[in-house]
């Protein structure tokens, strides 16, 4: 008997497919078939190859893929580079190198292991970002965002290393301290290009409601975005005429309100303070200004008066303002109105500079939590005592805004989002500074601006761009005067690149638009969109934006770019934790297919757990997996020489037939797992059919099993498909079709529970049952050896005709 050779097996298939693939895989633009599209979140090509997390979504897709195509339809699976990026610029600038050198050598590292893990891709359709027939047309939706005043120019900060002397992105700010030496960092302001994504926030938002991803990413995006509605409301400043809007949420709180608070980088802080107070206040806003940073607020609460004081817009009481950093200036109006007794941080405040505590709002249950910052009846409110919270907003919101005091306001968290980097290894931003002209951007046909390439490079020392140093690329003349002007030399953000790339699968060779609208409308959007859920708020929301900007300019004909998201669960070390290399606990996927080969590790990190959970690597769920393929072989093996002709075995033909269903089923469902099991509970099945003698009907059954198992474990389903003397490829042959099968009188399909879970089932030719009878024919069956085998069985029911329940302890 011949040994399952799963390497021989294996690299003769992939040679095959590697010259095949325009015929099997190829996605067929028009074609009449029903197109699926089906899209990983492609890879960063890092010097460290594919890992198992990798692995595992491209199975995914790739099982999805081959069975789509089986079933008929017209699958687009593409694969590409998403290489432009922190880690090959500062690998650059360590080795002096240009990663224009270096990246290339990783991608067909890459493609060489996606290769070997036998993923069925469409080729012809590779893009890589890095390209510049790519980028040519990143720059161009650029450029587009421009052309609609989407694009703008603003003072940002970015960290700064003093002795590495180079800008640093957030993640390489350890702590406040740079990653590579230590040092504290600074931040440095610089002016920086800005998107408006802002605009979309409202859309960004309500569309989510029309897409099928998983709830927790869409209120990840909720929040992200985080619509709020509220009262704008007015105070006006004793004496004067000025008046200071702040933003709240709790209007119903307004008779609470002791003391005002401004933003310290808030302009009206310096504006009114009071003059005995300034130079307090300058030397605060000095210290504060800087340590500013968007959402973080964690150290004490601090803050200094101004010496002035506003009247309350209902009682006309004064009330002092003060400036304190609690309070964000990129919020709202950068100013609010303090409620010591029901908010947590106006509380603190209030105790650390003994400011009054008024409470308005009393509980509707006894609840002595102070400060309370539930809602309930209002109290010590004038004419609006009594009144509960909601409705009191309501009421109060109404009778403000007549009285010109404020009005409802609507405000987002989301920023507009930094669109630059001060790194070389980018996409060039094309636009031009000219004197004459102010910024210029690049013609069309003067797309794409290519990177300069040098040998190697070093940061600028300032905390710009490396590119600032290329003197002769900087250096260009204005479209407009003709005059000498400058290139701008920050480069594109790396999230630039995947914000369309899967519109370019769609038409990746076209040189005269990004993609052709008659075939972005045949394939959008992409059915099954398969990835970390890392990407939940910066590339799952990017992409969205670009698209729905796309979408304006009637470039692209749907609103959403993926209709169907799917998050595949982390793969931790085999020690629960995440893998890491300080840790030891990294499991390279080579490794795994040298020693039990790429049909095994693809089945393994499918059966590990459901697709979408978090779960630990298992070196025995692997030898797990290997023996079960072993066994399929020796199936094959055992088959391969029958002669002996049909004999109908009604239970197996139900059995396959059941098969068909769940593995269609759970397959459609992403529930590989779930479709393995029932997988190997067959293969046991038809082990123990073939004991006695094998006959050319198990063949029959057998080779519509392989048809099965082949998503899965396409290697060796191929290579028995072949040995059992079939011509075809796999991925020509039709998908087995679920028959409903009407139930002859002569036999009766039992449905076999065990405490009431569905486990299998066992036929027989009547309807009525004895209990002895089915204890002796279940013990032929795997449901017994799996299920029952030493468990006391306390009852057994049954529904005639149907159904066998065993009760077990
Ligand atoms: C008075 C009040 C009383 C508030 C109370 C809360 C509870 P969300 O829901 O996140 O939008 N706020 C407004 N602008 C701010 C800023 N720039 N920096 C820090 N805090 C700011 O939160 C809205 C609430 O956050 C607003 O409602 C305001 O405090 C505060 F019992 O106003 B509230
Ligand atoms: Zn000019």
């Amino acid at each position: 008997m011949k040994r399952y050779n799963f390497k021989e097996i294996e690299k003769k298939w992939q040679i095959i497919w590697g010259r095949k693939y325009k015929s099997l895989w190829k996605a067929v633009d028009f074609s009449k078939k029903t197109k699926k599209y089906i899209l990983d979140m492609f890879p960063y090509p890092s010097g460290e190859g594919l890992h198992v997390g990798h692995v595992e979504g491209y199975t995914a897709t790739d099982i999805l893929s081959r069975f789509y195509r089986m079933r008929g339809y017209n699958v687009l699976h593409p694969m590409g580079w998403d290489a432009f990026g922190l880690p090959a610029e500062n690998y650059a600038i360590r080795m002096k190198k240009n990663p224009n050198d270096f990246v290339p050598k990783n991608i067909l590292r890459f493609k060489k292991q996606m290769t070997s893990l036998g993923l069925s891709y469409d080729w012809d359709r590779e893009i890589n970002t890095t390209s510049p027939d790519y980028y040519k047309w990143t720059q161009w939706i650029f450029l587009k965002m421009y052309e609609k005043g989407l694009v703008y120019q603003k003072e940002a900060p970015i960290n700064f290393c003093p002795s590495c002397k180079t800008g640093l992105a957030d993640e390489e700010v350890i702590n406040g301290k740079c990653e590579r030496c230590g040092s504290s960092t600074q931040i440095k302001n610089l002016n920086q290009w800005h998107l408006r994504i802002t605009l979309y926030a409202e859309r960004l938002l309500k569309d989510l409601d029309q897409i099928d991803w998983p709830e927790n990413i869409k209120e990840m995006q909720r929040n992200w975005i985080g619509k709020s509605e509220g009262y704008e409301l007015l105070f006006p400043l004793e004496n004067k005429s000025f008046k200071i809007p702040v933003f709240t949420t709790r209007l119903d709180t307004v008779y609470g309100v002791t003391f005002v608070v401004l933003s310290p980088s808030n302009p009206l802080s310096l504006k009114i303070a009071d003059s005995d107070y300034l130079v307090n206040v300058e030397n605060y806003i000095r210290e504060n200004i800087e340590k500013e940073k968007w959402g973080i607020y964690e150290k004490e609460v601090d803050g200094v008066f101004t010496g002035i004081y506003v009247l309350h817009p209902l009682t006309g009481k004064r009330i002092p303002v003060w400036v304190s950093d609690y309070v964000l200036s990129s919020y709202g109006t950068g100013a609010i109105m303090g409620v010591p007794a029901h908010d947590e941080r106006d509380y603190k405040f209030a105790k650390k500079f003994d400011l009054e505590i008024l409470e308005v709002i009393k509980p509707l249950d006894n609840s002595s939590l102070f400060p309370f910052e539930g809602e309930g009846i209002l109290i010590n409110s004038g004419e609006h005592s009594g009144l509960e919270s909601q409705q009191a907003r309501e009421v109060l919101s109404n009778y403000l805004t007549e009285k010109g005091l404020g009005k409802k306001a609507v405000y987002y968290k989301l920023r507009d989002w930094i669109f630059s980097r001060q790194r070389y290894w980018g996409e060039p931003i094309p636009l031009i500074h000219c004197k004459n002209c102010g910024i210029v951007p690049l013609k069309e046909k003067d797309l794409p601006l290519k990177l300069p390439y040098i040998k190697s490079y070093q940061p600028s020392g300032t905390g710009e761009s490396p590119l600032k140093n290329i003197k002769n690329w900087v250096k260009t003349k204005c479209p407009r005067c003709q005059q000498e002007a400058e290139r701008e030399t920050q480069t594109m953000p790396q999230w630039a690149g995947s914000c369309w790339y899967y519109l370019r699968f769609i038409d990746n060779k076209n040189n005269k638009k990004f993609a052709d609208y008659k075939k972005l409308k045949y394939w959008l959007p992409v059915d099954f969109y398969v990835g970390g859920a890392e990407h939940a708020v910066l590339h799952l929301l990017y992409a969205r934006f670009w698209h729905k900007f796309l979408y304006d300019l009637k470039l692209v004909p749907t609103s959403e770019p993926f209709y169907k998201l799917f998050n595949q669960g982390i793969i931790l070390g085999p020690d629960g934790q995440k893998m890491s290399k300080s840790k030891g606990n990294v499991i390279n996927p080579d490794e795994v297919i040298k020693k039990y080969g790429a049909d095994s590790l693809r089945m393994f990190e499918m059966f590990l757990g459901p697709l979408e959970t978090e779960k630990p690597w298992s070196d025995e769920g692997i030898r797990g997996i290997f023996r079960f393929l072993t066994r399929v072989w020796k199936l094959y093996q055992n088959l391969k020489n029958v002669k002996k002709s049909e004999v109908k075995d009604k239970e197996l033909e139900l059995s396959l037939n059941d098969l068909i269903f769940e593995v269609t089923d759970k397959i459609e469902k992403l529930r590989f797992n779930l479709a393995i099991s029932k997988l190997m509970v067959f293969e046991n099945l038809l082990t123990k059919k073939i004991q006695k003698e094998a006959n050319l009907y198990h063949k029959k059954i057998f080779l519509e099993f392989i048809k099965l198992l082949f998503p899965f474990a396409p290697h060796i389903c191929q290579e028995i498909w072949h040995g059992l003397g079939k011509k075809t490829f796999l991925d020509k042959e039709k998908w087995p079709v679920f028959k409903k099968i009407a139930q002859k009188i002569d036999s009766y399909q039992f449905v076999v529970q065990v405490n009431g879970k569905k486990r299998g089932f066992i036929v027989f030719n009547k309807s009525e049952l004895s209990e002895k009878e089915v204890k002796e024919k279940i013990k032929e069956t795997p449901i017994y050896s799996r299920f029952l085998k030493g468990k006391k069985i306390l009852k057994i029911v049954f529904v005639k005709g149907k159904l066998v329940n065993f009760v077990v302890e």
